[in-house]
């Protein structure tokens, strides 16, 4: 029986900005395919509406922004991170926005949704805030796109220390080393954020697009061959056909640490 996927992201414009808000509050904004299809669909109506900067937000109340991808819909038979996966389709379509899109952070923030709020162009937090990639946790084989997004924000170095050990970035390193571009109040977070997407408004919307489409194009400028492509491939194809992606699942969704054998 196919779950109904929960939750949803509703999309508003002000006059050139448009603001997405995930509400999915049963699993603590986990990004569900509901969710991303919205996220995506909102997108690429601003994009028709001549929105010049985007806003996304979630309904977190300081606690938790997103935990990520619902990992009830993560697929056991497949490639759970593939190229027309909603997830990636949502990432690409933030990447192809012809403005800067703000993500606006005042919770913990997990896993795929880490993967989304780095990939946005800005990102303002509140001391609160944190950042954890978590596919070890779940025996999962991350992606290259999606490695390639942390080691273009962070750095190999901690983006290597982030992929390994699942641990959450809090506020203060996260400014440090690239995630965060500011740490705002939570009183001063929506109008800090508000007058910086404003601000942009006032520049030339042809110039911003033109700029953000080179920082994809030289952001993405990694040349690998088709037998290093194809041993990406099949290196994950072993984990996620593994025991241990099983293992990593059932556990999360038996409340109960997994108990990984490496096969
Ligand atoms: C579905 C959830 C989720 C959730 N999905 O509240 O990075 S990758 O490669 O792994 C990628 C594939 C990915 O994004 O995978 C997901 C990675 N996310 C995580 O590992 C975070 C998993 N969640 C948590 O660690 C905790 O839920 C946090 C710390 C986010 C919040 O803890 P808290 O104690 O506040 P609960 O754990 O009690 O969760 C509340 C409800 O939300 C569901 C969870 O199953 C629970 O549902 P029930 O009330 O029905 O039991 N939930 C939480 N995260 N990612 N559902």
């Amino acid at each position: 029986m196919k779950l109904l996927s929960k939750g949803q992201a509703v999309g508003r414009i002000d006059d050139k900005i448009g603001i997405i808000t995930i509400a999915n509050k049963t699993s603590r904004n986990a990004l569900s395919i509901k969710i991303l299809s919205d996220i995506t669909r909102l997108l690429n109506e601003f994009q028709n509406n001549n929105v010049t900067v985007v806003i996304i937000k979630a309904e977190s109340a300081g606690k938790v922004w997103s935990a990520g991808h619902d990992i009830n819909e993560l697929p056991l038979d497949k490639d759970p991170l593939s190229y027309f996966d909603p997830l990636e389709e949502t990432l690409r379509t933030i990447q192809c926005f012809p403005g800067p899109v703000i993500a606006m952070i005042d919770g913990t923030v997990w896993g795929g949704a880490c993967d989304l709020a780095i990939t946005c162009d800005i990102l303002i937090g509140t001391p609160n805030c944190s950042f954890a990639i978590t596919p070890v946790k779940l025996g999962l084989p991350y992606n290259a796109t999606g490695i390639l997004h942390f080691i273009n924000r962070v750095g190999i170095n901690v983006a290597k220390e982030m992929f390994f050990t699942a641990n959450p970035i809090d506020a203060n390193r996260a400014l440090n080393v690239g995630i965060l571009n500011h740490i705002v109040p939570d009183d001063k977070l929506l109008s800090f954020t508000w007058e910086m997407a404003n601000s942009i408004t006032k520049h030339s919307k042809l110039s911003i697009a033109v700029i953000k489409e080179q920082f994809r194009i030289l952001s993405n400028a990694y040349t690998i061959s088709p037998e290093a492509f194809e041993m990406i491939q099949g290196m994950r194809r072993k984990v996620y056909f593994s025991k241990d992606y099983i293992e990593g699942i059932t556990a999360f969704k038996e409340k109960r640490q997994p108990n990984f054998t490496g096969v």
